[in-house]
């Protein structure tokens, strides 16, 4: 084997793996939960650059996260804030407060920022913080995504009930087989920033000003259509009694009930082994024992106003938002 040879393999396994969170600062443990465990998963021979964008995090928080740090897994944070782009999504979302508008926090927009704001990369990993990670996720990294701009797997809940179906179908005009979750994303950042991804959504937001019911994964699902590649389920698998599906990479707890909140949902153990990790143990038992009975119960009067919210929707005429040329 030649000298060269020998070099090119090695620089290829220090090549840097960004992994993408977005938090709120009470999202800090349920982070530390999935970071944790992917840091478990992680491949000694491989570089992993976590990145946390957040909106303002206590000293507490930041340490605790801080500990996590390994010899092959960085974590960076980055505090959003000052950004052209943010105001206006602030503005759309401060407007959109009703009944059944559950995910209209800037926050959840934060990920449609990556592209533009990490200009070196040319790929990157977002993860959800409601995951445990239970394979490497360096695999994700290099799968091969053809000439797609994003991965993402078909959304489960959209396919399985029919409200949600109607509503993509009908309000986004995406047919349901097509539309995708955007809690675990392969992104071709450098695609992302060809189609202008960030100020065509913002255009979109400002053109149709419209309510929606999830809304960055809807935009997602709009903007990037027929450039999506469809994910094989074990990236963003749904919990079962025993824990992960045999195979699963990544578990995602997308019911709206969370192993943090309350007893005897499909994969918990699997959450409390990860939690034992992340240095907050004590604090999301705590969490789960103050979760009371009466906010279980707005959450589900939540949950009831966005499938009424779905529902209205999947009887318009024509979709509420298209995508623009810019
Ligand atoms: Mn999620």
């Amino acid at each position: 084997m030649s000298i060269f040879n020998t070099g090119k393999s090695l620089l290829k396994r220090v090549e840097v793996v960004p992994v993408f969170y977005t938090i709120s600062n009470d999202f800090a443990p349920y982070v530390a939960v999935s970071i944790a465990s992917l840091i478990k998963n992680s491949n000694p021979n491989r570089y992993y650059r976590v990145i946390i964008l957040h909106d303002g995090m206590n000293f507490h928080n930041y340490l605790k996260l801080r500990n996590l740090v390994t010899k092959n897994v960085e974590i960076q944070f980055h505090r959003i804030s000052h950004n052209l782009y943010l105001r206006t999504i602030i503005k759309h979302c401060s407007k959109k407060t009703g009944s059944g508008d559950f995910f209209s926090s800037a926050i959840y927009f934060y990920r449609t920022f990556i592209a533009r704001l990490y200009p070196q990369y040319a790929r990157a990993i977002y993860i959800d913080s409601d995951t445990v990670v239970t394979g490497d996720v360096a695999e994700l990294f290099d799968l091969d995504m053809g000439d797609n701009a994003v991965a993402a797997l078909v959304d489960p809940k959209v396919v399985n009930i029919p409200v949600f179906s109607s509503y993509v179908e009908h309000a986004l005009g995406v047919p349901p087989s097509e539309y995708v979750n955007s809690g675990v994303l392969l992104l071709d950042l450098k695609k992302l920033r060809r189609m202008k991804f960030l100020s065509r959504m913002v255009k979109i937001m400002d053109k149709y000003d419209a309510s929606l019911v999830a809304p960055d994964q809807d935009y997602l699902n709009v903007i990037c259509r027929g450039q999506i590649y469809h994910l094989d389920e074990k990236w963003n698998a749904s919990p079962i009694k025993t824990g992960a599906p045999k195979g699963a990479k990544i578990v995602h707890y997308n019911l709206f009930k969370k192993p943090w909140q309350c007893d005897g949902l499909d994969g918990e153990d699997l959450f409390w082994k990860a939690a034992k990790w992340s240095g907050y143990y004590n604090e999301l038992q705590s969490i789960k024992k103050n979760y009371t009975i009466e906010k279980l119960r707005a959450k589900e009067d939540q949950v009831a106003a966005l499938m009424a919210k779905a529902d209205k929707l999947s009887k318009v005429k024509e979709p509420v938002i298209k995508n623009i040329d810019l």
